[in-house]
């Protein structure tokens, strides 16, 4: 039905004529104002729907005493029309709500946008008409609204949430909401006034609040982080920093992981001293800025426990300098979440303000509130009589506006609100499977709070409006997420999210602020540079995920999903091509070697542990290097004999070391890592037969090399793990040693390249199937490849030590490891495996690189304890809000 056709038919609805236009938009915020700019540049006829009087958003509604931006407002700003970023100069670092609010009017009225804008306006239901392919939107002012595409850009915290407490109504004096505060003020003068919550609206207005009010009594229920902001005129070396380039600064923002354009860290806490960790922080603490504090201290402060230990640490010991009452003090200090994985606050004065006479705290947790009443708040311990209330008890966050639309009906009848009765699902957080030509805006499943958002919604804006301009001009009228692209995000999120501390706290992002509702980390965690690589690749590989439909045109789907790779993972190998390195197999055997070496030095170190030791043992043919690392506990430990990897060709006893390091810390194992001989000087059998001697040696000599004695436990990565699994065979045919356990990663376990996963992995994942046929090139002649000192699978397998195989989904050897653990396991021998998805060959071996492997290592440490005899370790655990850290760590 062309589009002229539709026209007629709608103004025939019983609803009177409903306005038509190509696009609807709800919202006249941040987003709402720029897709109004873009869509009518791009000859889209459209009209914004908005709720409130005038433009602004969210900026339009939290007018609370304080109330300002917590990204510097240098950052905080449009960047689309340069001319625009030089029209308007921000007069403070922080602006306040009504600066930006003046700046959201300056930009509606520099494009002349509020001719296109419904104020007053909302969309109280949105259904999707199937026979004419478009939106039907009704309002609650003037008639409705008939669009081919709908956008809702509603923003993530303009739902405010109900107070939850019971007897709001019988109170007699005035209450307000931090997000609803009245449009000409409200005068505290000389009131008993009472804050309920801590949050940022909360963090920002207490100060100000105080300074007016007779009393003021804040019932917390939560400690937060907060951060002095050290407000004033915008900082002179960020200002010349962009002043100096300012495409390329905000080139550098939208690269970034917040949007703001920050390096990433590199260096991790134990790589510092102590007081270089302070120095650190001490910088940071004074630049007043989150995303700082947020990402420059160390690289692992957002990635795990105990690198945030460290800064929650410090940032207590200012809370406690701050506070005069060390009982205050103490109730201020946050102990339930890690720093970050609740939105921090900025804020100005805010714990010296508790030093002020007329300012009270109660701690909701040792004395919940009862009820309100006419007069002011019970508690379990006491009544607070009190002139004022005033709810900074936060928002139905990301989620909360878009089904503020009710019902929002997408193909065959179905609700939003039933499609996510599991919580939000989406494709790239922009569209959802069933809800033709809809799309969000910052929605769940996007960077959207976890970023600067100017950055995001003008990424969020342009691929829309440029992907809606694409399909008009090939004649597509409908467009619409697959299952299996949504199906995929889900799972990428889910990944994304393992890589952050975001989901061990409760808190708005994860939907545990609001009773009842469905609990899951919301926002995307993989950062906005990565964010947005994503999105263009689904542009760039014909609109993956996506079903195109069209009245003169042959539909399209070229259905997939656009990451299958772990986030981290993901980043490393784009890296790794960056860098258009030379195929290592090119380099000879010496250059190979050199290239490793140089390789590793380049990476973290690998953590403390209690001691390292060098040695030698005597070989078949003479010394063989070993080096043994011990756990900082007590032993005797058992011990592990470990081979590293290198197809027989590189590496030495030390090339694993961050991996060996690791292992230690989380087994509480000695770990002697065999310094084998390889090819092309010593082809097979001498790595198979330097592991057996190597490990008969270590065996009969752990109690001089401080381990326990008895039976031994093997591992070894990639070509090692094809080492510990022929020393287990060797073992079993040769009289001992006695093997309690082997621990195989990514294992060479055969000869034959024509699995799938050879196939499948051969290019693009570092171990490239040319690079695996040149190993054993090096090391063994084609007539000795089926001798299972080389191709375990084609040995005995039965009456092996137990055993725990590791393959990873992106890995050449993938199905020969797999292959190996099956046949043990038929043959009688306890195998457990781990199939690691969305991981490459390395992924296990690089540690504190990919975040995402500690889940493995956790795993196979305690298979290797398990292995030994040795208890299940449990962690300590600081509280409720760090239940998984297990997995963090
Ligand atoms: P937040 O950050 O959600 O803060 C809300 C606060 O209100 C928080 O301290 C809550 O405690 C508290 N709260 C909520 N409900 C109750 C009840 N029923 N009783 C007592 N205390 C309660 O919202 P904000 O408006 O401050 O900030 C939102 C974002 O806006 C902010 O992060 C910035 O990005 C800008 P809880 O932690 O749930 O125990």
């Amino acid at each position: 039905m062309s589009d002229a056709m539709v026209a007629a038919r709608e103004s025939r609805t019983a609803n009177g004529t409903a306005q038509q236009v190509d696009v609807a938009v709800v919202g006249a915020g941040f987003s709402g104002l720029y897709l109004l700019h873009r869509l009518r540049k791009a000859g889209f006829t459209t009209v914004a729907l908005e709720e409130a009087g005038d433009v602004g958003g969210t900026w339009y509604w939290n007018r609370y005493p304080g109330a300002r931006c917590d990204i510097q407002t240098i950052d905080y700003s449009y960047s689309f029309d340069p001319e625009l970023d030089k029209a308007w100069t921000w007069s403070e670092k922080y602006a306040t709500q009504p600066e930006i609010l003046r700046y959201l009017g300056f930009v509606a009225d520099r494009y002349d946008l509020r001719r296109d804008i419904r104020f007053k306006t909302k969309v109280t239901e949105a259904r999707w008409d199937e026979a004419s392919e478009r939106w039907q939107l009704t309002t609650d002012n003037g008639p409705p609204v008939s669009c081919r595409h709908y956008i809702m850009a509603t923003g993530c915290l303009s739902a405010p949430k109900p107070p939850e407490i019971d007897g709001v109504k019988d109170f007699k004096g005035e209450v307000y909401f931090t997000g609803r505060w009245p449009h000409d003020g409200v005068n505290l003068a000389g009131k008993r006034v009472a804050v309920i919550g801590t949050g940022s609206s909360a963090i920002q207005s207490i100060p100000l609040i105080a300074e007016q009010a007779a009393h003021l009594t804040v019932f917390q229920r939560t400690p937060n982080f907060a951060l002095p902001a050290h407000n004033g005129p915008p900082p002179a070396d960020r200002k010349e920093l962009f002043e100096s380039d300012r495409a390329a600064y905000r080139e550098q923002a939208r690269q970034s992981m917040a949007g703001v354009p920050y390096p990433q860290q590199t260096v991790v806490s134990w790589q510092l001293s102590d007081a270089e960790r302070r120095e650190r922080f001490e910088r940071a603490w004074a630049a007043g800025d989150l995303v700082h504090i947020l990402t420059q201290l160390w690289a692992d402060q957002a990635v795990d426990v105990d690198g945030n230990r460290i800064v929650q640490d410090l940032i207590r010991e200012k809370i406690r300098a701050a506070v005069n009452d060390p009982e205050t003090a103490a109730a201020l200090m946050p102990d339930d979440h890690p720093f970050g994985a609740k939105r921090p606050c900025l804020d100005t004065n805010y714990y010296a303000t508790y030093n002020r006479p007329n300012v009270t705290l109660v701690n909701l947790r040792q004395e919940p509130i009862k009820a309100i009443t006419a007069s002011g708040i019970t508690t379990a311990r006491r009544n607070v009589d009190v002139d004022v209330i005033v709810f900074a008890t936060g928002f139905d966050a990301m989620t909360g506006a878009i089904r503020a639309v009710h019902p929002i009906t997408g193909r065959g009848g179905r609700s939003l609100t039933d499609v996510w009765a599991q919580g939000p699902q989406s494709y790239l957080g922009l569209t959802v499977e069933g809800f033709p030509n809809f799309f969000m805006i910052t929605g769940p499943g996007s960077p959207s709070v976890l970023s600067n958002m100017a950055v995001s919604i003008e990424q969020h804006v342009d691929w829309v409006v440029d992907r809606l301009a694409a399909l008009r001009d090939a004649g597509f009228t409908t467009i619409e997420p697959t299952a299996t692209a949504q199906a995929g995000w889900n799972r990428h999120m889910a990944d994304c999210s393992m890589v952050t501390l975001h989901r061990l706290a409760n808190t708005w992002y994860t939907g545990a602020n609001v009773p009842g509702k469905v609990q899951g980390l919301m926002p995307y965690t993989g950062g906005v540079g990565p964010y947005r690589s994503i999105c263009d690749e689904v542009t760039s590989r014909g609109m993956l995920g996506f079903k195109l439909t069209g009245p003169n045109v042959a539909a399209q789907c070229n259905d997939g999903e656009v990451v299958r790779l772990q986030p981290d993972v993901r980043l490393v190998l784009n890296l790794l091509a960056s860098l258009n390195l030379p195929p290592i197999e090119s380099m000879g055997a010496q250059g190979a070697c050199a290239f490793v070496n140089e390789f590793n030095k380049g990476r973290p170190a690998g953590r403390p542990i209690g001691e390292i030791v060098d040695g030698t043992l005597p070989g078949p043919d003479g010394p063989l290097p070993y080096r043994v690392y011990k756990p900082a506990t007590s032993g005797p430990h058992p011990v592990v004999v470990y081979f590293h990897g290198g197809g027989w060709v590189l590496g030495d006893e030390q090339s694993d070391e961050p991996f060996c390091r690791d292992m230690v810390r989380r087994t509480g194992m000695m770990f002697v890592s065999v310094g084998y001989r390889h090819a092309p000087e010593h082809r097979f059998p001498t790595a198979a037969e330097d592991g057996y001697a190597a490990t008969r040696w270590i065996a009969e000599h752990a109690a001089e090399l401080g381990g326990k004695p008895g039976p031994v436990l093997v591992a070894g990565w990639s070509a090692g793990g094809n080492i510990a699994a022929v020393t287990c065979q060797l073992a079993r045919d040769r009289g001992g040693p006695d093997i309690a356990g082997q621990l195989l990663i990514c294992p060479v376990t055969d000869c034959s390249f024509d699995r799938p996963s050879y196939n499948d992995n051969a290019a693009g994942y570092f171990l490239t199937r040319g690079l695996m046929y040149w190993f054993w090139d090096l090391y063994c002649s084609p007539a000795d490849r089926t001798d299972p000192r080389v191709s375990p699978l084609r040995g005995k397998v039965e009456k092996l030590p137990p055993a725990f195989v590791t393959t990873c989904e992106f890995d050449p050897l993938r199905d020969e490891g797999i292959a190996y653990a099956e046949a043990m396991s038929a043959a009688g021998v306890p195998v457990e495996q781990l199939k690691a998805h969305g991981h490459f060959h390395s992924s296990f071996t690089m540690v504190d690189v990919v975040i995402t492997g500690v889940s493995g290592r956790v795993q196979m440490a305690q298979a290797l304890r398990r292995f030994a005899g040795l208890p299940e370790v449990s962690r300590g655990e600081p509280g409720p809000g760090f239940k998984i850290a297990a997995a963090a760590s």
